[in-house]
């Protein structure tokens, strides 16, 4: 059996496997991605964003647990190392493993050493975790917009989550955010001022208006510590994607992430026979030192190496 296959059947072996040769950049997972691709499209992708500690692992292992609960299997990427997931309290001690529960998957992605390469590596994981079939899949990230893991161009439902107390820093959410949440979430609702950052977020909300034709993201109070608010959040996230599905907003989303991945591969494929080129004949080198010696500027050596590829 190919790996591609035992993906397929679910085999975690193999998944974990797979994920390592994407993470190494191992040529021969593209293969067996191509392998795989077709069987994608089914999973619903959850990406959770907002500032450090606010909750979001928390809140991912409160999401585990319900979703296990209603029967699905859930994989969960982790964009930070760091995050500790218990496997939605299936077991009652903190743990750091990947595989607590038949239909749970837990992975770290490590944002150090992928140079830029680290959102590639998440799309083709979601991919492999999508085929194996997994239906819903978590994505933790920390950021909000500016970071270099834009969640929008992987999760088909984005939820921001934000903590009370914001206070006057409420002024540097701003729009950023208001634009990339689908729902919003003031977590650690136990704490004093969450009523008014809610009615902070309605109001940003309401200035920046509905988002794709008609959704207003709604802002829910939750406490991810005991899970308060968690079932609601649920049946928002569902209902968004039913809404997104059927307003065609999935689809565009779609074409927005083919394009995405297809630019992202051809940079990189173009740029890699490029370079093999200036090599060869030794223009890189040349018009390297040039640079370097402050003989030539690096834009008129740029003009000049792209002249020479297409002699
Ligand atoms: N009071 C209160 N504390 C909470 C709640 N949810 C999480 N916390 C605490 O907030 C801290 C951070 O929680 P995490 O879930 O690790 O937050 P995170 O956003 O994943 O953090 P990073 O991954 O470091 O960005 C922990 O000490 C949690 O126990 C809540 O609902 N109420
Ligand atoms: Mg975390």
């Amino acid at each position: 059996m190919s790996m591609a296959e035992a993906v397929l059947q679910g085999e975690i072996r193999a998944i974990s496997r797979l994920i390592s040769k994407i993470e190494n950049g191992e040529p021969d997972a593209l293969e067996q991605l191509k392998q795989l691709y077709q069987h994608t499209g089914n999973a619903v992708v959850i990406g959770l964003t907002g500032a450090p500690g606010a909750g979001k692992s928390t809140l991912t292992n409160q999401l585990i647990s319900n979703y296990l609960e209603k029967g699905f299997k859930v994989a969960v990427i982790a964009v930070d190392p760091s995050s500790v997931f218990t496997g939605g309290g299936v077991l009652g001690d903190r743990i750091r493993m990947p595989q607590v529960h038949k239909n749970l998957y837990i992975r770290s992605l490590a944002t150090r050493g992928y140079l830029g390469g680290l959102s590639k590596a998440i799309g083709k994981t979601i991919k492999v975790l999508d085929a194996a079939g997994y239906q819903r899949i978590i994505i933790e990230t920390v950021g909000t917009g500016q970071s270099e893991i834009e969640i929008r161009n992987f999760a088909q439902v984005v939820v921001v989550v934000n903590t009370p107390n914001m206070g006057d820093d409420i002024q540097t959410l701003k729009a950023g955010i208001m634009e990339i949440g689908d729902i919003y979430i003031v977590n650690k609702a136990d704490l004093p001022e969450a009523d008014r950052t809610v009615s902070d977020l309605i109001k940003m909300s309401q200035i920046v208006g509905p988002k794709h034709g008609g959704w207003m993201p709604p802002v829910l109070k939750v406490i991810a510590a005991d899970g308060t608010g968690v079932p609601e959040l649920v049946a928002e996230i569902e209902k968004y994607y039913l809404y997104a599905s059927s307003a065609g907003v999935l689809s565009m989303n779609k074409l927005a992430m083919a394009k995405n991945e297809l630019m992202e591969e051809l940079k990189e494929a173009i740029l890699a026979e490029a370079l093999q080129k200036l090599q060869e004949n030794g223009k890189w080198e040349e018009c390297s030192s040039q640079v370097a010696k402050g003989e030539l500027d690096p834009w008129t050596g740029a003009e000049h190496l792209l002249k020479c590829l297409k002699q």
